[in-house]
């Protein structure tokens, strides 16, 4: 009867040390994924008040011009405070088979055909440029190809911006510009990018 209990007893503590182990193990490995959950469940209370940790933004594009009619959504989605992610879609049915600039510009007014967006959005004054080489725009999002049927997609993923926030990544109230022509990437600050045929202002959702 000693026996047993003695042996129950070592079985216990023989099963408290090896989950004690597992549990260290979980977490020196997986500190990230502890860290993360700890902050989704905040980002969870708080959801019980904003509806989720998700943040977005949408900018509906329209045609600045009377005979081009361009359309297309840019949506941009950041989880919590981490990378912003751009789903761009534009058609432009007059401009099959070629190739847009897009770019984010600095002011939430699409007037004067576009104008009134004055230039590329560029918080952090650096030279225009090709999106990840060297220096670029925080707008300089590029160009899109668009396929017969005038229809183009772009999607991309960055620490440069947020939805809110600081203002040197601040998307939101600035505007989607699409251009008539092909951005050369070295032309400052524009890219000789063409009139400006498409607009749309970046609102939270
Ligand atoms: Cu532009």
């Amino acid at each position: 009867m000693k026996k047993t209990l003695l042996h129950r007893s070592l079985f216990v503590s023989m099963v408290a040390f090896a989950s004690g182990m597992i549990l260290s193990c979980n977490n020196s490995s997986d500190s990230s994924k502890a860290a993360d959950s700890t902050s989704n469940s905040t980002a969870t209370v708080s959801s019980a008040e904003n509806t989720s940790g998700t943040q977005t933004a949408v900018a509906t594009l329209s045609g600045t011009e009377a005979d081009t009619t361009v359309e297309g959504t840019a949506t941009f989605t950041q989880e919590g405070t981490g990378n912003v992610k751009l789903d761009l879609s534009v058609t432009v049915a007059k401009m099959a088979n070629k190739t847009v600039a897009v770019h984010i510009h600095e002011h939430p007014d699409c007037g004067m055909m576009g104008k009134n967006t004055h230039g590329h959005w560029n918080p952090t004054n650096k030279q225009h440029g090709k999106w990840g080489t060297g220096d670029f725009h925080s707008g300089d999002i590029g160009n899109v190809t668009l396929d017969a049927n005038g229809k183009g997609t772009l999607t991309m993923d960055t620490d440069l911006w947020s939805i809110g926030g600081d203002s040197t990544k601040n998307i939101l109230n600035r505007a989607i510009i699409v251009h008539s022509g092909v951005d050369d990437y070295k032309t400052q600050p524009t890219g000789n990018a063409g009139s400006r045929i498409g607009c749309g202002v970046i609102e939270k959702k």
